[in-house]
């Protein structure tokens, strides 16, 4: 069973098809929820992985790290506690799940989850928009539905980030743009202060050529009564 399952794991590898096997296939070692991979690469234009919302970027299928076949006595208890949790509110640390992972199975349970397999875009409905976990102000479920990481505040939709960031550090904005506003109106202040100075010398340059002018005439006048 094992060398079969490796079997299509490396052949699903190899074709860079991730995630084919074992989209949150934790249901049983041969589940297989390729939706959820298609359905959030159809909507969001991008590319996932299993990493969403598996600890291995190549689902939980293998003996790699976070992978089936590499799991201890006590991780295959936890596993097993995680698949008993059909219904939501129970506490949920499958070792093969991710942070997220776990939050979807603790939120909706196994049963209801289960319930969004042939639907996929359902999950993120089901996801609500109140848990943000990597707080970076966008909710899980947009982060599913716009095939972003949802443990990662510094991935998520340019626009969203760009709005929240925005409104999170508006007060430091606005120190800026005063700072900013503050700093032109002190080098229109220096610039018009030269713009006078030089005009002062300029005039003052003239006044002394004319003075200049007159004693000249004036001595001209002397010199010829
Ligand atoms: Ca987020």
């Amino acid at each position: 069973m094992w060398l079969v399952l490796k079997m299509i794991a490396f052949a699903a590898a190899r074709s860079g098809v991730l995630c084919v096997i074992a989209w949150l296939s934790f249901v049983t070692p041969a589940g297989s929820y390729p939706q959820y991979q298609t359905f959030v690469e159809k909507h969001s234009g991008r590319t996932v992985n299993c990493s969403m919302c598996h600890v291995n970027d190549n689902g939980p299928v293998g003996d790699g790290g976070g992978q089936i076949g590499s799991l201890s006595a006590a991780e295959m208890t936890r596993l097993n506690q995680a698949r008993a949790a059909m219904q939501p509110g129970q506490n949920v640390d499958s070792p093969i799940l991710n942070k997220f992972g776990n939050q979807i199975i603790k939120k909706l349970g196994r049963a209801n989850f289960l319930q969004t397999v042939s639907d996929p875009g359902q999950l993120g409905i089901a996801l609500g928009d109140r848990d943000d976990l990597d707080g970076d102000g966008i909710p899980d479920s947009r982060e599913f539905l716009d095939g972003t990481d949802p443990l990662n505040k510094f991935h998520g939709d340019p626009w969203l980030m760009l709005k929240n960031n925005m409104l999170r550090y508006k007060v430091h904005l606005l120190l800026a743009a005063v700072s900013i506003g503050l700093a032109v109106y002190g080098l229109k202040e220096i610039y018009s202060g030269f713009v006078l100075a030089k005009a002062e010398v300029e005039r003052d340059g003239l006044n002394e050529k004319d003075q200049a002018e007159n004693a000249c005439q004036h001595g001209k006048k002397e010199e010829n009564p």
